[in-house]
């Protein structure tokens, strides 16, 4: 029987290489992986029990609140306040930072998540996911937190990854040393290692976007995607368009096929011209996940991880995948940018 290694083993070894690790960063994943198989256990049944549909909630983004996204982010919230070595958490469903209880002990961790990405896919039956963000608060423990230990920018993230609930349920992170992805194995209810060391090809061959907003666009994002429809590309044929509308899953098979996912500006809303994906809990846990998997993620010209975010639910352009794919999107910026300085 090959040799089968669990996320809490794959975790411990990690902590060992750490000098003066305390196990702190350790029972904080314990608790994430077990909210990920009490939340995994309601999505496989969800057409059984009463998760499906609306609350009836508008949350802080102004969208409706599916079921099972307020069980999710409620099991987290749960499961995470226990850990005891938090300090704080934030949610994409909750206005503001989450404080931790008082009667549980509190650590230097910080965690930022989206209990439940890709809810337009929840009652479909279509692959969704969870997304989690880490950071060490930088402020002295024994002070009042600061919300700049909260809003840090996304390069100075311990961990970060996501869960994806879909024909099987699967664990994606990193803690700086490389991409590992663990499947759920129900039979025993652990996570095993199956997808050491995920490198994203450098070249891609799928770009996601969804095309329906095409006309909302600026000429950059219009200019990139007639890019990576052209058989004048590096890949001498069209790519392959392939979009689920759940973040988790377009950017999972992309980081194992190779391919570029955007979710670029638009201007459906002028007065929100910078598109839809939240910079904490979306795009920052994925930029870390991608370059540390050998890809790239900008917002056309920056590169997520040096943006300094200045309030929790602040939104950014989301352009990440495999290397060439993304520095083509910068270049077509860059070149644009360049033209707008000379005028
Ligand atoms: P949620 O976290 O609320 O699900 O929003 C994010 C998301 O669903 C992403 O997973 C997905 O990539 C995108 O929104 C789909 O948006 P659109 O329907 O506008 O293409």
């Amino acid at each position: 029987m090959s040799q089968q290694v669990t996320v809490t083993e794959h975790i411990l070894l990690h902590q060992k290489m750490i000098p003066g690790a305390t196990g702190q960063f350790t029972r904080l994943f314990n608790e994430l992986v077990l909210s990920a198989k009490i939340i995994a256990r309601a999505v496989n049944k969800a057409g059984l029990v009463d998760v499906l549909g609306f609350t009836g909630d508008i949350n802080v983004q102004g969208e409706e609140v599916k079921k099972l996204d307020e069980y999710a982010n409620r099991i987290l919230i749960h499961r995470l306040s226990r850990s005891g070595v938090l300090c704080a958490m934030a949610s994409e469903e909750n206005a503001d930072i989450i404080e931790v209880p008082e009667n549980f002990p509190r650590g230097d961790y910080i965690i930022i998540f989206d209990p439940l990405d890709g809810s337009s896919n929840i009652d479909v039956n279509v692959n969704i996911g969870t997304i989690f963000s880490i950071f060490k608060r930088r402020s002295n423990s024994d002070a009042a937190l600061l919300s700049s230990d909260v809003l840090q920018k996304g390069s100075e993230q311990v961990a970060a990854g996501y869960i994806l609930y879909g024909s099987s349920t699967m664990l994606i992170f990193s803690t700086g040393d490389g991409v590992h992805g663990f499947t759920l194995d129900p039979s025993v209810g652990e996570f095993i290692l199956s997808h050491p060391n995920i490198r994203i090809p450098e070249q891609g061959k799928i770009y996601s976007v969804n095309e329906g907003y095409e006309r909302y666009w600026d000429r950059d994002t219009k200019k990139a995607l007639s890019y990576f429809k052209s058989p004048k590309n590096a890949l001498r044929k069209p790519y392959s368009g392939r979009y689920i509308g759940s973040l988790v899953a377009d950017f999972h098979r992309n980081l194992l096929y190779g391919g570029i996912f955007m979710y670029p500006a638009d201007l459906r809303d002028p007065k929100k011209p910078w598109g839809k994906l939240r910079l904490t809990c979306e795009c920052n846990p994925m930029a870390f996940i991608v370059e540390k998997a050998g890809g790239l993620a900008i917002d056309g010209l920056k590169r997520i991880l040096d943006i300094e975010p200045e309030h929790l639910h602040q939104r950014a352009p989301f352009f990440c995948g495999s290397a060439k794919d993304v520095q083509v999107v910068q270049e077509i910026f860059e070149a644009e940018a360049r033209r707008k300085k000379k005028k």
